[in-house]
């Protein structure tokens, strides 16, 4: 039932009885029938499927149902009984749903056959999937080069696809993988390997219950990874010191009520989540770093000539590390001024903070996309490991860097091959398993694959799920690439936005979800999936599939790459996906980390793959961690503008990245409207507008391209100057595809500098 639109202050504590009353709410909308709810109880169990909500992992993948309203929500979106048939189709032309809301596409249902875009009529129409595996036979060898088709990958797909994905595109013979994690950690990937070693976290679960100390980074666990709310607020009851540096007071960064708690349920109390919440400014996060090391550098200087105990972990920076006093010469020579000005946050706050982190013993950095989607997303994120290295926060229990994993199983994708970076060692050992040789030349990442096609010079894109049209930047340039194409594929269970930003020929292929059983000619399959913290466990579907006509991911791979390369091929596509036991041997011949692999995730709970970094051992090329000192403070191309504001996007608590589940984000106290523009309201008088005008958003961009979105209310909120936030995907067209991380080549999402202007009416020009 859509809400009335309505803005009104959110008191209440995060998580308690407005989370189940949403979780009710939500199986009403699919019309899942309570019998169906018994789906939620099978949700990360030893026997059951995992979450496709989020990577954050469960404790010990155990028994005790762990209540969480946004994994509910994942998962009635995936099991609702409304479906998108060949007759939905038939009655709507694809000019007509590119008008449909994101919402009204996925609440069509989920998809039953494979389809296939028809000129003539404007329509996507049922196919066979022999009629759709050869279409896409006949693009990918008439290409004159494999280089020219882009492969596509979203997070959720298990390990077993994303493996058989890869080999299959590098027999074909391209490294070209555009990622979802390209948009997302892809600064921890690149960023971190320069400092500890790994692109990963360090941390694992158990480390939340004997750290003292617990600092979180852009990040909002409350809505994106729920389940973490859990070790939170157990730190909070043992009096561990929770310090948050977010724009928003995040309603779960304050204050929680945790379901699965009786006596917090009944007596209405709720758990105090942060000791502190600083409002840093949109892109603030480098001067905060360094604010913070910079007290700790200083006061440890002063320590030890005053023969007072070090700050500082010296035996640790000794022993294991390179690049002090660099950084420390950086530090002295960055000013309090500028430090303040650009955090927006005062010197005590800063001091204050670095206090609790220099009195703890054990101390974990948690971070989100507020630290890594940005211009210098991966120089925040070594400035983050650098604070680590500082007390030797890395390889201790209790201590560690938390990246937050967003999809399901991004990490896993990246662990089995999905990267268009492939090591020579890993090429070698996927030429001596199968005996063909793949290619060597680094592919596309998202940035260059959107690039390449607005170049004309990728014809082909495939999707192994995801929405991509709606989740890159720059759509007035973008879309135009993916229209331009011979032919886009995508491997989907709803429709969404990609489906109608299509190539000259296109196909929809409906694939079988987590919660599904997926039955091959060896019996039912599981997969495996790696979560946040490195373990990696099986996943069993036990719903009946949506529809008969639905193929698993790996099915489908298999059924392409026979398409494509026929006798040419060296692989049994037939023997790995009948049975998946031969895809983790494989997966294991290729990377031997996953020793055991069959065995091991037959134990509940499955297994850590372990972390060179969490046993101290540096995989740099100089055989220590680095610090990395970073020559500035922010990203702003003209600080001195006043008219620019610095606009972050981000997720509602109803939204699940481009799925919008319903029109209210209740935290932030927006219902039934996403139309709107957070900015507090010193910003609001200072531009010449009041409280609820309404405006469009222009990118303060300067290569001539105008870009807007229009009609959003001012909403005066609690908010840093100079900045201000709306809702992703709406502001994605503010983006320009030039602006992103030049390490990473993560877009700016956090990071956009705009304009508002007083709304005009459509059509007429800014
Ligand atoms: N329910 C639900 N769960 C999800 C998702 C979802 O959409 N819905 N998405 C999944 C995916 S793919 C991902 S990557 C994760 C994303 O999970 P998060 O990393 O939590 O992502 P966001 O909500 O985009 O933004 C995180 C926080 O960064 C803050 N922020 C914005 N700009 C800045 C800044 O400049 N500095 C600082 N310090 N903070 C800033 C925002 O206010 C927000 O609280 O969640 C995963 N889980
Ligand atoms: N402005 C802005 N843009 C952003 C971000 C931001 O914070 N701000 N965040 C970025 C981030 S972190 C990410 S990860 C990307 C997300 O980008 P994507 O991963 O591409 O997008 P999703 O919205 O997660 O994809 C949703 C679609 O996935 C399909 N799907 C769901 N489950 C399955 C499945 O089991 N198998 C298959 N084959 N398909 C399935 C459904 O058809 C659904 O419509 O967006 C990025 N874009
Ligand atoms: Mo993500």
């Amino acid at each position: 039932m859509p809400e009335t639109p309505s803005i009104r202050r959110y008191d209440e504590p995060a998580g308690g009885w407005g989370a189940l009353r949403a979780v009710g709410t939500h199986l009403i909308e699919q019309d899942i029938p309570i019998k169906g709810t018994t789906t939620l109880l099978r949700m990360n169990q030893p026997e059951g499927f995992d979450c496709p909500g989020c990577a954050w992992p469960d404790p010990k993948h155990t028994s005790s149902f762990e209540f969480c309203e946004n994994g509910a929500k994942a998962i009635a979106w995936e099991v609702t009984t409304r479906r998108c048939t060949p007759d939905f189709f038939a009655a709507h032309s694809v000019t007509e749903l590119a008008g449909w809301s994101d919402y009204d596409l996925e609440m069509a249902g989920r998809l039953t056959h494979p389809m296939s875009y028809d000129a003539a009529s404007d329509r996507y129409l049922h196919v066979s999937w022999e009629e759709a595996f050869a279409t896409i036979a006949r693009h990918l060898t008439a290409l004159p080069n494999p280089n020219m088709a882009e492969f596509y990958t979203s997070g959720r797909t298990s390990n077993e696809a994303a493996f058989l994905y890869q080999l299959f595109v590098r027999e074909y013979g391209t490294n070209n993988f555009p990622d979802c994690s390209n948009m997302c950690h892809e600064a921890t990937s690149v960023g971190l390997p320069q400092s500890i070693g790994v692109g990963k976290g360090t941390v694992l679960l158990d480390d939340f219950d004997k750290t003292d100390c617990i600092f979180i980074f852009g990040q909002n666990p409350g809505t994106n990874s729920p389940r973490m709310m859990t070790s939170l607020r157990n730190a909070s009851r043992r009096g561990v010191p929770i310090i948050s540096f977010n724009p928003f007071r995040e309603r779960a960064l304050e204050r929680f009520q945790a379901p699965q708690v009786p006596v917090e349920m009944l007596s209405l109390t709720s758990t105090p989540i942060s000791e502190a919440l600083h409002q840093v400014r949109v892109g603030g996060d480098i001067a905060v770093l360094k604010g913070l090391m910079k007290v700790m550098v200083e006061e440890d200087e002063r320590a030890r000539a005053d023969g007072a105990a070090a700050i500082l972990d010296w035996d640790f920076i000794r022993g294991h590390t390179t690049g002090i006093e660099a950084l420390a010469a950086d530090l002295k020579a960055t000013t309090w001024p500028d430090i303040e000005a650009r955090s927006g946050l005062t010197r005590t706050a800063i001091e204050d903070a670095a206090h609790v982190y220099m009195r703890a013993e054990r101390a974990i950095v948690v971070y989100g996309m507020g630290l890594t989607q940005h211009r210098h997303g991966a120089r925040n994120v070594q400035q983050l490991a650098n604070l680590c290295l500082l007390r030797g926060n890395i390889g201790k229990d209790g201590a560690g860097i938390c990246p937050v994993r967003g999809h399901s199983n991004v990490q896993g994708d990246r662990t089995v091959g999905i990267t268009e970076i492939p090591t020579p060692e890993f090429l070698a050992r996927l030429e001596a398993r199968f005996g063909f040789k793949p290619p060597q030349a680094h592919g596309h990442n998202v940035v260059t694959a959107l690039d390449a096609m607005r170049r004309g010079q990728s014809r082909v894109f495939f999707a192994m799920g995801g929405n991509i049209a709606a989740a890159i930047p720059d759509w007035q340039v973008t879309h135009d690439a993916f229209r331009s194409l011979d032919l886009t594929v995508h491997v989907s269970t709803k429709l969404n936005r990609s489906h109608l930003v299509h190539g000259k020929e296109a196909l929809i292929l409906p694939c079988l979800g987590r919660t599904e059983i997926d039955r091959q000619a060896g019996g039912r399959q599981s997969v495996t999936v790696e979560d946040s913290m490195s373990m990696v466990h099986a996943s069993r579907g036990m719903n009946r599939p949506a529809s008969e006509h639905l193929k698993s991911e790996p099915a489908i791979i298999a059924g392409i790459a026979r398409a494509t390369l026929g006798m040419r091929s060296v692989v049994d596509w037939e023997g790995l996906v009948a049975d998946y036991d031969q895809i983790r041997d494989a997966i294991e011949a290729v990377f031997p980390i996953f020793q055991g692999y069959n065995a091991r995730i037959r134990v509940p709970g499955g297994f850590h793959l372990t972390s060179t970094a969490r046993e101290r051992i540096w995989a740099t090329p100089s055989g220590k961690a680095n610090f990395l000192p970073y020559d500035g403070l922010a990203e702003d191309p003209d600080p001195t503008d006043p008219d620019v504001l610095w606009l972050t996007s981000v997720r509602s608590h109803d939204q699940y990245n481009t799925t919008i589940y319903s029109m209210s984000d209740r935290y932030r106290g927006i219902f039934g409207r996403r139309d709107v523009l957070f900015v507090n309201e010193v910003e609001i008088a200072r531009l010449g507008f009041a409280a609820g005008d309404r405006v469009d958003l222009v990118a303060a961009s300067e290569d001539g391209i105008e870009r807007a979105v229009r009609g959003f209310e001012l909403v005066p909120y609690a908010f840093p100057d100079r900045s201000c936030a709306a809702y992703y995907p709406e502001t994605n067209p503010l983006v320009p595809l030039g602006a992103y991380d030049p390490m990473s080549f993560t877009p700016s999402y956090k990071g956009i500098p705009i304009r508002i202007r007083p709304a005009r009416p459509a059509g007429e020009a800014f």
